[in-house]
């Protein structure tokens, strides 16, 4: 962890910096040759260096998406180890991206002889949920539109395209601005016309998928004839149709493992047990737009990275009247957590615990041991830790810091809260250990990021039980399915032994949601 302090620490040694610099130019022309997507070059010279040598090198970043490559430096599991298929198709997509990118889409919709037929699409309906649902279901929806071979694009209007940067070089994923949108439907939801109006997945069944488009409807309720997506059978039919929207809430990424031709495309993608899928997906794909990341660098080079260690809280209550309320209850629960697994030192027993031991240490040296970042709507779980700390001190005499970026007391979805969430999901994401409320998305997006088990802090609903078990190690570092479909396929039975096997070893249910489904991977 050492290391990393000294990667940020650019001014320390100008000698080292220069020397490494040489060394780090003569890596790159070493390795660029193969590799002709800018963006990506920097994962290869990480993977090709020995970490003690990372540095951030103004020529390895990109000025349109600084997090791309810098963000991977600040993870305590630094190096971004995607898999080399995986790479490769991520490759091969960015090629089709920039071959399809329509420039007339109401002859795309229109299913006009001017449109190369060869071409397919994507269209993410961005829905009215939270960001962490959001971004599950564009990983979802990204996965699923690459091993099908259609251009992924999504609504320019709202937030997750102003958040994020653009994935693929010389192509947007924005839907242009003279898409023909139509109006918003009802108050809130900005579905496009187009998709509005589309057929569903029932509709497009009964017309024999003769039909431009079809409007996916995967959301965590699904009707009988939505849920007939996760069958074999509709897979090959559905890949006739030009254009699919997909909206949803969920992250679907385990479900595909269950259907025999999804499967095998996608072990081709991740072999072996490796399965970090969503880490390996949003390294490629999501990235903290520059108004973003300037705000989760600046915070995080002022308040986190001068410490030993770092840790990382995130509270979210779920199944109360109001979600961001204090509860003296889940205060308790997050404390022991963290003190009973390590992740805090035990708070000392009384108030000044030998007070001139702990002044001639901090005229030795007065480095803080742990910083600890908190996020919640609620601002006063964060206070209230950061007063037990300063009030009694920790018995070991380590010095722990705590911050918090926002407080915003209520969930409301516009821009700034939208930004303020992903910049929190990404700072969690930087710890070197985390504790994140079950159930929560929130707390999924930054334990994937951070390719790291959590503990799962047992604050779900309104019983809560402050002795005991509080917390438990998560089983997997992939999000959990909260509402996989059990869709009724004339296929069902159709399953290979290997497949059958494989499932058997590598999807489970999920420890914070009964009947759901996840990838178990570390
Ligand atoms: N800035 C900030 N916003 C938060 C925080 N917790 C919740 N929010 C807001 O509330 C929304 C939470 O929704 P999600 O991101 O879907 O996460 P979740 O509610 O934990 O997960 P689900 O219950 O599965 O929906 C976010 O998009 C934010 O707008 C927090 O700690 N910080
Ligand atoms: C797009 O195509 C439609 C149908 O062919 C046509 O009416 C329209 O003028 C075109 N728009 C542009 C900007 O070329
Ligand atoms: C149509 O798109 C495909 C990519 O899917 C490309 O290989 C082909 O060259 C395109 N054809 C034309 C006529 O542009
Ligand atoms: C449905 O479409 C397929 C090809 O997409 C065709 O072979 C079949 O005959 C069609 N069936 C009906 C009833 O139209
Ligand atoms: C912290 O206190 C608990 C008892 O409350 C004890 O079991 C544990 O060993 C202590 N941890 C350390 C690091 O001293
Ligand atoms: C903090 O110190 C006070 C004495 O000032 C003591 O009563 C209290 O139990 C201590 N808290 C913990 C958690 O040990
Ligand atoms: C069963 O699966 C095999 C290979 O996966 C496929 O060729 C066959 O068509 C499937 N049969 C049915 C009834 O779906
Ligand atoms: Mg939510």
């Amino acid at each position: 962890m050492k290391d990393i302090n000294r990667v940020l620490d650019l001014g320390s040694s100008k000698l080292t910096v220069l020397l490494s610099l040489s060394g780090f130019m003569i890596l790159v022309l070493l390795v660029i040759e193969d590799v002709d997507i800018l963006h990506w070059r920097a994962l290869w010279v990480w993977k090709a260096m020995p970490s003690e040598q990372t540095r951030i090198s103004a020529g390895s970043i990109d000025p349109s998406c600084v997090s791309r490559s810098s963000q991977h430096l600040y993870r305590a599991n630094k190096v971004a180890d995607i898999s080399p298929t995986l790479l490769e198709s991520w490759k091969r997509y960015g090629e089709l991206h920039r071959k399809c990118a329509p420039s007339n889409w109401t002859e795309v919709l229109e299913e006009s002889s001017h449109v190369n037929s060869s071409c397919k699409f994507m269209i993410y309906v961005e829905t009215h949920e939270g960001l962490g649902n959001r971004i599950l279901s564009l990983l979802s929806a990204l996965l699923y539109s690459m091993i099908t071979d259609r251009v992924l694009m999504i609504d320019s209007r709202k937030e997750v395209g102003k958040i994020l940067c653009e994935p693929f070089q010389g192509s947007s994923w924005l839907l242009p601005a003279d898409f023909p949108y139509g109006e918003p439907w009802f108050s809130s939801l900005w579905f496009p016309e187009i998709v509005k109006h589309a057929p569903d997945l029932g509709q497009a069944i009964d017309k024999n998928f003769s039909v431009p488009i079809v409007h996916l409807h995967l959301a965590h309720v699904q009707r009988e004839t939505d849920k007939l997506f996760f069958c074999n059978e509709f897979q090959e039919p559905l890949s006739h149709v030009r254009t699919l929207a997909w909206s949803s809430n969920q992250y679907f990424v385990s479900s595909f493992f269950k259907v025999p031709w999804m499967w095998r495309k996608l072990v081709t993608l991740f072999p072996g047990s490796r399965l970090d899928i969503f880490a390996q997906l949003s390294s490629l794909a999501i990235a903290p737009a520059n108004s973003i990341w300037s705000l989760v660098s600046r915070f995080y080079n002022s308040y986190l990275s001068c410490s030993k260690s770092r840790v990382g809280v995130q509270i979210r209550t779920h199944s109360r009247p109001d979600l961001a309320s204090f509860d003296p209850l889940v205060n308790q629960i997050v404390s022991r957590c963290l003190t009973s697994h390590h992740l805090l030192p035990n708070l000392s027993s009384s108030s000044s615990p030998s007070l001139i031991e702990f002044e001639k240490q901090q005229q030795q040296q007065h480095q803080v041991d742990v910083s600890v970042f908190v996020a919640s709507l609620q601002g006063k779980y964060y206070e209230t830790l950061r007063d037990e700390f300063l009030q009694n001190g920790t018995a070991s005499e380590e010095l722990v810091s705590f911050h918090s970026l926002s407080s915003e007391g209520a969930e409301w979805h516009n821009l700034h809260q939208a930004s303020l969430a992903l910049a929190e999901m990404w700072l969690l994401s930087f710890a070197h250990h985390l504790a994140t409320s079950e159930f929560s998305t929130f707390g999924y997006i930054s334990r994937g990021l951070a390719r790291t088990r959590p503990w799962m802090l047992k604050i779900r609903g309104t019983e809560l039980h402050p002795e005991g078990d509080v917390c438990y190690l998560s089983q997997s570092s992939e999000p959990c399915t909260h509402f996989p479909q059990q869709p009724d396929c004339s296929s069902a039975r159709n399953i290979s032994t290997e497949h059958r096997e494989w499932i058997k070893r590598h999807l489970g249910g999920c420890q914070d949601q009964r009947g759901g489904l996840q990838l178990l991977n570390l």
